[in-house]
């Protein structure tokens, strides 16, 4: 029987605006540790040396939080409603990050969540976790019963697409565990495949040295001459999302105002962007995932599109 404090988590985290919630044991398949491996092995993680430092935490749950008992996955949907036509610009910005940073926007609801399970179990320990703490948020997400991870490897949920971010909370206690996501809806599709303009996929495995998305946010410095084609995006790159028939069929505009789109954002020219200055950028980008490239990082992103 599913006891009440299961329950009583789940309504509480709805209240607190996720859309998708699941609770999960943190057991693993060593499948995944595997994948990661074999990624890693590959040189499919680029430069990110950060996944290789924590490779063995990220691959297993319990050598990041020993006493984790379980997993609550949460998925909260942030699309806008707006797509890439509506910016004046060429240029274009990935979705994810036209508002506020999800990761600061998320944490603290997810902070709340445990302050609160702290005042119904004594002595509960537990993380928060929003994408930067050595989890696979993905697979994790899957097993707790949110959706399945698409041919794009991103996680895609019947009623919102793919355009939800990740999140979790590990903590000490066990509680009831959802079934995981078993059907792969991707079918025979393979739109995001043939959309995808550098070919950075195969069958649910991404390169990340040949992404748009790594390229543009976590890539330092001078692009490799083979590797610099960013197709007008500046930040992040959505065309594996936008093709994806679940996200056109079945995206639901958010109700968070944090996550839509600034004006600036909506309203510059490729003029504006040619002549942003770092006082421009650090007014706009106040807040917003896209300080993450530093001013230097997105007028090398502007230039390259620019001139490459
Ligand atoms: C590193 C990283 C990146 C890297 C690498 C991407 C990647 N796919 O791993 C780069 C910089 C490229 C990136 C880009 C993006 N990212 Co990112 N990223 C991460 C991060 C920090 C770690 C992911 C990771 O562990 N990768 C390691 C590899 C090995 O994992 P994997 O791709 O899931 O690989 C699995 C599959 O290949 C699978 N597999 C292998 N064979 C088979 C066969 C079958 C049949 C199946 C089903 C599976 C399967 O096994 C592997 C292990 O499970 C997560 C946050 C987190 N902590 O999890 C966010 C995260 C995945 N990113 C996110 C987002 C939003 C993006 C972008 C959309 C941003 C953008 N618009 O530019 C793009 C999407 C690009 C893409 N197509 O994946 C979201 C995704 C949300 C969702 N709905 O899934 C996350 C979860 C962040 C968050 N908290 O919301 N990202
Ligand atoms: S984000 Fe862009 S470059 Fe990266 S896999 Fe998707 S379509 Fe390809
Ligand atoms: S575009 Fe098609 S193959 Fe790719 S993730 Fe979406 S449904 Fe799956």
């Amino acid at each position: 029987m599913v006891s009440s404090l299961s329950l009583r988590i789940k309504e509480k985290t709805r209240e607190l605006g996720f859309q998708k919630v699941g609770i999960t044991d943190p057991v693993f398949d060593e499948k995944q540790k595997e994948e990661l491996e074999e990624w890693i092995s590959k040189g499919h993680h680029a430069s990110m040396e950060w996944i290789v430092k924590r490779k063995d935490e990220r691959g297993n749950v319990f050598e990041y939080f020993p006493e984790v008992k379980s997993i609550i996955s949460v998925g909260m949907n942030y699309n806008s409603g707006f797509s890439q036509d509506d910016l004046k610009s060429d240029y274009k910005i990935s979705q994810y990050a036209w508002g506020d940073d999800y990761h600061d926007y998320m944490k603290s609801k997810l902070f709340h969540l445990l302050a609160w399970l702290k005042e119904e179990v004594k002595d509960v320990k537990g993380i928060v976790c929003v994408d930067t703490s050595p989890l696979m948020e993905k697979p994790l997400a899957q097993k707790a019963g949110l959706g399945w991870q698409g041919k794009h490897t991103n996680l895609i949920t019947r009623d919102y697409g793919s355009w939800i971010f990740l999140g979790a909370v590990l903590l000490d206690i066990p509680l009831d565990y959802d079934k995981p996501f078993m059907e792969d809806l991707c079918g025979s599709c393979t739109a995001c495949l043939d959309a995808c303009p550098t070919h950075a996929l195969e069958e649910n495995k991404i390169d990340a040295r040949k992404c748009i998305s790594y390229l543009s946010i976590e890539h330092r410095g001078d692009f490799p001459k083979h590797q610099n084609q960013l197709d007008d995006w500046i930040y992040g790159c959505d065309i594996c999302q936008d093709v994806c028939p679940w996200n056109q069929k079945f995206s639901v505009t958010t109700d968070v105002s944090a996550f839509q789109p600034r004006k600036d954002i909506l309203e510059w020219a490729n003029e504006d962007w040619h002549q942003m200055d770092e006082e421009n950028f650090r007014q706009l980008f106040k807040k917003s995932p896209v300080k993450r490239t530093k001013f230097v990082g997105l007028k090398r992103n502007i230039e390259q599109n620019r001139l490459g």
